[in-house]
């Protein structure tokens, strides 16, 4: 029995050795505070991943359950449902607004005011290299900010990876 726990436990590590933690970039991370008894709340955030992979699933300590959701126009009402993946192709920024997704925290723990960081963890699966864990921070901006975009710096670097 030993023996065959052991030989697993090789195999988990040789199958995760060639995705190392930095392959998988989360940049500008942000949900709004919530308002006076909402009790979920959005985040948008954008991923650059260097092999092709697949977002497949989020929690977060600050709330009871999280989960990747879609929206869409549906007889003229905006309905988000919950998503079990999304791709993320290689080598490209993609943010999660732009491609009409959000990730939702629902049954949150406490609001979420102003100036806070929420802790969020990510699951990817990459090609097939297996699983990772990406651990990010979503900032909280005022109720009723404007969306935060990626900075001038951050477009050019987009713009010349897509070309
Ligand atoms: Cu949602």
């Amino acid at each position: 029995m030993i023996n065959l726990f052991r030989f697993g436990g090789l195999l988990a590590l040789f199958l995760c050795s060639s995705a190392y933690a930095g392959d998988i970039q989360i940049q500008n991370a942000w949900a709004r505070a919530t308002a006076p008894g909402q009790d979920a709340a959005s985040v948008d955030l954008t991923i650059t991943s260097k092999h092709a992979a697949a977002l497949v699933g989020v929690s977060s300590p600050a709330a009871e359950t999280a989960a990747l959701h879609s929206m869409q126009m549906e007889g003229g009402m905006m309905r988000m449902r919950e998503v079990a993946s999304l791709d993320i192709p290689p080598g490209k920024a993609l943010n999660l607004r732009a491609s009409g997704h959000h990730l939702m925290l629902m049954g949150l723990k406490e609001p979420l005011k102003e100036g806070q960081t929420v802790p969020l963890t990510l699951n990817f699966r990459v090609g097939k290299m297996g699983m990772m864990k990406v651990k990010t921070r979503a900032r909280v901006i005022a109720l009723t900010a404007p969306a935060p975009v990626m900075g001038n710096s951050g477009d050019q670097k987009m713009n010349m990876k897509m070309h």
